[in-house]
Parts: structure tokens; sequence; C-alpha cells
């Protein structure tokens, strides 16, 4: 799906309104500054970057919440563009790369793939499910509901901010099917979402099936779910606090027992392996909240994240 010369875009979103930590927007920055892009050029891909994404804040005061769900003007906006942005790099043959920010992000991305391979499958890689809708969520924090507004669950039609998604008269955006999705890393999951997992029929592979098959188990039955014939686009939404946090400290909800530094990149490159990849987001990265050792780590295995997702690790 990319074509040659090998092309990845950047999209860094320093954005971290979908989520109460400050920090989360500077992920983007010092994933750049640790030398993300060299190292994709290393690879033997070209590297599209100019700048960060630019997007307008909207303040708090003109963004009350709609209901319990929170800076909703703000996140649709940023979504919105960025969506647009991921659909134009792909468009262009290039593979986008999204630096978040916070995982509310993933309605833009996803969206942004769906407009231009609307047969195109989602890996999403996370300690959470991600998958509230406005009738479950805890927090009304949008980082905690992206794949619910995605797949256009009962209940997120009810936020009008987000039309320009759930509004299916629309059709330049095809809707997420829930045949289409497939969780891996799960361990910190809401009751509500849990119902929603079983109602919709999507398949989750949770730490407990991570540890019971093995990581090589896992990927093959993730892929056999979404991706049988190995044909369909893969969009790999990865939330660094999939890992655990020993390995990827650096994150606003760190949920022990998680993905271990091999199994990470073992998704990855099994990924890799497929040369299906289309898109690629890897969000969370919150540089403010540990000291700088910690930071190190969380950027650098970021880093190597995209290097595996790209190819590094394959002979
Ligand atoms: N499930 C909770 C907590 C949460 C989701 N994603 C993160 N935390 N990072 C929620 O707010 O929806
Ligand atoms: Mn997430
Ligand atoms: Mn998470």
């Amino acid at each position: 799906f990319v074509k040659d010369p090998k092309t990845v875009a950047i999209v860094g979103c320093p954005f971290s309104g979908g989520q109460p930590r400050a920090g989360v927007d500077q992920g983007p920055i010092h994933l750049v500054e640790a030398g993300i892009i060299d190292q994709i050029s290393t690879l033997g891909w070209k590297v599209h970057f100019d700048g960060h994404h630019q997007f307008e804040d909207i303040a708090v005061e003109h963004d009350p919440p709609r209901g319990i769900v929170k800076r909703p003007r703000l996140v649709s906006k940023i979504c919105e563009s960025v969506s647009q942005a991921v659909g134009k790099h792909i468009q262009n043959g290039a593979l986008p790369l999204t630096l978040g920010g916070d995982h509310s992000l993933a309605m833009g991305t996803i969206a942004g793939t769906l407009s231009k391979h609307p047969n195109a499958v989602v890996i999403w890689v996370d300690a959470h499910a991600d998958i509230n809708s406005v009738n479950t969520t805890p927090t009304g924090n949008v980082h905690g509901m992206p794949a619910a507004f995605l797949l256009g669950l009962p209940s997120t039609e009810t936020v009008p901010e987000f039309s320009w998604l759930t509004d299916k008269t629309n059709s330049s955006i095809p809707r997420l099917q829930a045949n289409s999705i497939v969780f891996i890393g799960l361990r910190d999951v809401d009751p509500g979402e849990k119902k929603i997992l079983k109602e919709n029929g999507i398949t989750a592979f949770s730490m407990h099936e991570v540890d019971k098959y093995g990581i090589g188990e896992v990927m093959n039955r993730a892929l056999d779910a979404v991706n049988p014939y190995r044909d369909r686009p893969i969009h790999l939404t990865f939330d660094v606090d999939a890992l655990d946090p020993s390995v990827a400290p650096s994150t606003g909800t760190p949920v022990r027992g998680g993905l271990t530094f091999r199994e990470g990149h073992y998704i990855c490159e099994a990924i890799a392996e497929t040369g299906l990849l289309a898109a690629f987001d890897l969000v969370e990265v919150n540089p403010s909240l540990t000291d700088d050792f910690d930071v190190k780590q969380t950027v650098s295995v970021g880093c190597s994240l995209v290097r595996s997702a790209l190819g590094e690790t394959l002979l």
C-alpha cells in the first residue's frame, strides 16, 4: 500500500486534550529530538516531516463538557484535522506515522486511514480498551473512548461535535466494523467496556491470553481474526502503556503486568512481516511524569517499536 520509494510521513501531534494530565503533548517533541527521523532513514525509508501538526487551541471556558464528555470541541476539531493529514499522506503513497499525544487522536488517524482504505483493519495495542461509550465512560476523558466513536456505538451520536465522524449520511469516512478491530495487551478494562466487547463480538487478547498462548500464537490468532487472507491494509495503533511500566514508565496511566520489551517488539515485527502496514500511531508517551532516566527509556523503546514496525529486525 506504500509506494516506492517507501516514504514515512510523520504527523507529530503535541496534543493532550483527551485526558487530564499535562505533558503528553511533549511526547512527539521528545521522539523527534531522540532522532526517530534519522533512525527511520537509516532503515532505507524516505522521511517526510515538516514540523509538528499545528492546531488552534480552544480555551476550556469555550469548551464545556457535552454531558459527561470532556473537551468535545477541541478533541473533535483536532481529530478531524489529523484525519485529513493522515488521509492526504496515504493518498500520496506514504505511510503516516502519527506521534502522540493522547490516544483520542486515534479517532483522527483511523478515520484518515479508512477514508482512503475502507477495508483497513485496526490492531489496537493497549492496557486499556478505549471503547467506553458516552453511557459507560467513568471519566468523560475522550482518550478512553476513541474506539466507541470509530465504531459508531449507540450514544456516540449524542455528541454533535463529532458528527463529522459519527454521522453516517456523510459517507467519506466508512464506519469501522466490529470484525475489523482486534485488541492486544488489555488488563484494565471497565465493566461497561467488557460488555461492549462481548455484545459486539470484538476479538481481544488480554495479558491473560498473552501468558497462556505466547505472543507468537496471539499474533497469529489476531491476524487470522481480522485479516484471514492477509490482504487488508493494517492500521497499527500502539499505546505505549501496553508495555509493562518497567519497560515504558513515562505514560499517564501505567498498569502493572504489561507486555515485555520483546512482546511489544514482536507485535510490530509480525505486522512488518505481513507487508500490510498502512499507518502507525505511537501514543501516550508523557515525558513530564517521571525522571529523566525513565523518559529516556520510554522514548527509546518508542523509537525502537517504530523501527521494528518498519522492518528493522526482519532478516
Ligand atoms: N478506562 C478509563 C481509564 C483509561 C482509559 N484509557 C486510559 N485510561 N489511558 C477511562 O477513562 O475510560
Ligand atoms: Mn489507549
Ligand atoms: Mn492505555
